[in-house]
């Protein structure tokens, strides 16, 4: 089976519906189908400031978000980036073909450190779109799912494996980015136009898988929508409404059309309280299951002790392939 890689940052408590639409909820139609391997992100976490305990906690809490979102552990090597320390090792040997220029123009970069001040910003954060493509030609997959946002990374990704593959041997496959296009781009929901993120959504924009369901309810009810009153999908003119309607149809298996129709000669206020029912009826028994999984701090050791174990057969050989041709002297 062709692989499939992904990852995602221990930056919160909680992970968004962002994260989730976006991303989870792909990993977990797609693991029956590849091989694979999704990992938490520490080294990635620290590229800004993180309290210790704090990442370590949530680290643990992603990993049991993980699993209550359905990324089965008997399919799926969940794993610690960290415990994998080739991908560290590989990202060097990537960050000594990458130009300064070339990863200059990473629009992430610019955005978050143009919020510190570039001269305050880690050169890890600089970096890391290039650790990002060491996680994932370690695996050789030819899927990433990811949101929109990671797109230009996926690019500078190919970009090194086909160098890597003409300046020494065809070594790396060139991964393609798995983008869903409904779902590519969850946006806050009190500014529609803003995607949904961890670091700049305001507590009202935000929908956190972990949030007391009524809260989220709340926020749903209180959610930016357009001028007009019709319910109806238009990405340009009614960005608000498209995002809840998103929403809405992903967590409730509904085509978007479906929704217009039940909706039809109703207000904003009818459908903004209906989607706040179903989101409570979707994060309750997610937040239960993420709650019951942390009380079980064993399995879930277990869960990213196997994780690593797995990922690190794969991540080692592909190691071994890409020192030998650099031109590393073996190990005795
Ligand atoms: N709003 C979004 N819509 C769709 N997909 C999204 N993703 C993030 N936000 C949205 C996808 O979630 C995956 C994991 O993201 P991440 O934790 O690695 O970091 P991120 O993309 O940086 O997420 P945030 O919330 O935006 O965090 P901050 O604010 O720290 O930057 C990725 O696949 C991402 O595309």
């Amino acid at each position: 089976r062709p692989r499939v890689l992904s990852g995602i940052q221990p930056t919160a408590d909680s992970f968004h519906f962002g994260n989730y639409l976006g991303a989870l909820r792909q990993w977990v139609t797609m693991q029956d189908e590849f091989e694979p391997f999704f990992f938490i992100a520490d080294q990635h976490a620290i590229t800004v400031e993180q309290d210790p305990k704090q990442l370590r906690d949530r680290c643990l809490r992603a990993a049991a978000q993980l699993i209550a979102a359905g990324v089965d552990p008997e399919k799926s090597a969940i794993f610690m980036q960290s415990h994998v320390p080739a991908h560290a090792q590989l990202g060097w040997v990537l960050q000594c073909l990458t130009g300064f220029g070339e990863a200059r123009r990473m629009t992430q970069f610019k955005d978050k450190s143009a919020k510190q001040g570039e001269g305050a910003a880690s050169v890890g954060l600089f970096t890391y779109p290039v650790l990002m493509a060491a996680d994932i030609l370690l695996y050789r997959p030819q899927y990433v799912p990811v949101g929109e946002d990671q797109r230009q990374h996926l690019e500078l990704t190919r970009d090194l494996a086909q160098r890597f593959n003409h300046r020494y041997k065809k070594t790396f496959r060139l991964p393609e980015p798995f983008i869903t296009k409904e779902t590519a781009k969850i946006t806050d929901l009190q500014e529609p136009t803003a995607k949904m993120s961890k670091s700049a959504s305001s507590p009202a924009g935000i929908i956190d898988l972990l949030d007391e369901p009524s809260v989220s309810a709340k926020k749903i009810r209180s959610a930016v929508t357009d001028s007009g009153s019709e319910v109806r999908f238009d990405a340009d003119e009614k960005p608000g409404v498209s995002n809840l309607l998103t929403i809405y149809s992903t967590i409730t298996d509904t085509p978007v059309a479906a929704l217009e129709e039940q909706y039809a000669g109703k207000g904003y206020g009818d459908f903004k309280k209906d989607l706040a029912e179903a989101v409570v009826e979707f994060v309750t028994p997610f937040r239960n299951r993420t709650l019951e999984l942390l009380e079980d701090r064993d399995r879930l050791n277990d869960v990213i002790a196997a994780g690593a174990a797995k990922a690190s057969a794969v991540a080692e050989r592909t190691l071994a392939d890409v020192y030998d041709r650099v031109g590393f002297v073996p190990p005795v």
